[in-house]
């Protein structure tokens, strides 16, 4: 029997905007609606990145505070920051809103060509980012876009910054970053340490192929706008949640349980 299925929603991102999917949403309130009709659909946690109201990307603790509060008003889902904002971003703008302890925050343990722009993390960002995690007790998810970051943060466990056992992000098909192809996943998930949990995000068209390979391995999914905005060649995603839905749809024809976030939050050592 495997492991209950935990579906992570990543709603809006920083480079998704409504000219590619009008359906992104913006505001905090359109974030929180999303989050709702996400969990709806089955996911257990949402990633979420702020933004200004005209979709301009921000990590302001102001605009996070409202995404958090209004989630939690009206819904169990675990919530997860972006510590990654937009490539622009300092990582002290990246970290100002850890303390109102979300459930998870992200950690990208490297640096990575992100298109046409770099998405900068020298081994001291990475430090005060995880330094910054461990004082507010927040659970990492290790963003991996490629292999050597997997090595950087088995370094950070030994410098006493991330305790095992460690859930990892796999963010396959950025171009700059590792490819979309399912062998890259399955050595990924062989590099990854005995005990750790995992799951990946497939970007662009890699989305739904990869998330059903996670399935079928055992491991977790990460699904969204932010990562990809078709829910079927040329055929834009009326929301996250309609990816979510595609998900759930795979998972119960193979006969995997969904997990709830309480069960999310045990399977993740949360709380
Ligand atoms: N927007 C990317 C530059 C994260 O959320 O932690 C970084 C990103 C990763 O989205
Ligand atoms: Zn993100």
């Amino acid at each position: 029997m495997m492991t209950p299925l935990i579906i992570t929603a990543a709603v809006d991102g920083a480079e998704t905007m409504r000219e590619h999917n009008p359906n992104v949403p913006y505001t905090p309130e359109e974030i929180a609606q999303e989050a709702v009709r996400c969990r709806e659909a089955g996911a257990s946690m949402v990633h979420v990145h702020g933004r200004e109201d005209d979709g301009t990307p921000t990590q302001a603790r102001d605009v996070f505070e409202q995404i958090l509060n209004k989630i939690r008003e009206r819904s169990d889902i675990l919530v997860q920051f972006s510590t990654g904002g937009a490539v622009w971003m300092s990582v002290e703008e990246r970290i100002e809103a850890l303390d109102l302890r979300p459930d998870m925050a992200t950690l990208t343990t490297g640096t990575v060509n992100f298109g046409e722009d770099v998405f900068m993390n020298s081994l001291p960002m990475i430090r005060q980012i995880a330094e910054r995690l461990q004082e507010f007790d927040i659970t990492p998810e290790i963003e991996i876009f490629d292999t050597g970051m997997v090595d950087t943060a088995m370094r950070l466990v030994k410098e006493g910054l991330l305790e095992e056992p460690l859930h990892f992000d796999f963010v396959l098909g950025v171009p700059g970053g590792m490819g979309g192809r399912p062998e890259n996943l399955e050595f990924l998930v062989d590099m990854i340490p005995e005990g750790s949990t995992w799951s990946v995000a497939g970007i662009g068209r890699h989305e739904l192929p990869l998330a059903y390979k996670a399935i079928d391995m055992g491991g977790h999914v990460r699904v969204g706008l932010e990562d990809n905005i078709f829910v079927e060649k040329g055929v834009l995603a009326k929301g996250s949640w309609e990816l979510v839905e595609k998900v759930v749809e795979y998972a119960e024809e193979q006969g995997r349980e969904i997990a709830t976030p309480e069960v999310a939050k045990e399977i993740l050592g949360v709380g």
